[in-house]
């Protein structure tokens, strides 16, 4: 497939292996970031190539925008319902398929799109594989309404939850503060090591301001890991 050489060999052959698995007439979720943006290209290929018949919805204007200019035609989810299959990227990738997302902003959608759909497959470097979660800062959007407010309780949550005194910053798109496609803030999480997942998003999901956190818990199915030889390993 001609698709530009000059992307990133494993990601490139994630992206590929994952627009593999779509079929005529599927129902997709594109995902976003730089490993989402190839399968993009990948896909629209594809579709040219074969004349597929899709039906597409994007987790960002971004995503949205890359896949129309390249002729892939892009729906509103709620025009599509519910989805056969999402490929999207990530931050994180832990044993149990659980995720960090959020490293692009658009973690609030592409939860939104990956819980629509049937399955959701991953799509990542070997960097992004990891035995516990929490290198990788966790991004929480958060309101601009009490946004202080709000990291105050969460930092008081960490605290609650034994996980100490960490850096809660806000995330800055250059000078400015980072401003996501629903037009909330985000703070970056710095917690290094995240030893139980399920009660941090809980406690996090509980508390008013936050809108999304980044983590992903039992929503992939599929984690497909590109190598630069152009390989991948299926988890
Ligand atoms: C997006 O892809 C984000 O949720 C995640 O942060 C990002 C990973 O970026 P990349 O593919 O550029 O490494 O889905």
């Amino acid at each position: 497939m001609s698709t530009t050489p000059a992307h990133d060999p494993a990601k490139l052959a994630a992206a590929r292996a994952a627009v593999a698995l779509v079929q005529d007439g599927m129902k997709l979720g594109l995902g976003t970031g730089s490993t989402a943006s190839i399968m993009v290209e990948v896909l629209a290929e594809r579709v040219k190539a074969e004349g597929l018949s899709l039906r597409c919805a994007a987790t960002s204007k971004a995503t949205a925008d890359l896949a129309e200019s390249l002729g892939l035609r892009i729906e509103s989810l709620d025009q599509i319902g519910w989805l056969d299959m999402t490929i999207d990227g990530a931050d994180e990738v832990d044993p149990d398929l659980h995720l960090i997302k959020g490293g692009g902003g658009a973690h609030l959608r592409e939860k939104i799109v990956a819980a629509a759909s049937d399955r959701m497959v991953v799509i990542a470097d070997p960097g992004k594989v990891v035995d516990q979660l929490g290198q990788f800062p966790l991004p929480v959007e958060v309101l601009q309404f009490g946004f202080e407010t709000t990291r105050t309780l969460i930092r008081r949550a960490l605290s609650d939850l034994g996980l100490g005194d960490h850096d809660v910053l806000q995330r800055l798109k250059g000078d400015d503060y980072w401003v996501t496609d629903e037009g909330n803030w985000i703070l970056d999480l710095h917690l290094q090591a995240i030893p139980d997942a399920p009660a941090l998003a809980h406690a996090l999901a509980a508390i008013p301001g936050v809108v999304e956190q980044g983590l992903f818990l039992g929503m992939c199915e599929l984690a497909i890991i590109g190598k630069p030889d152009g390989t991948v390993v299926k988890l």
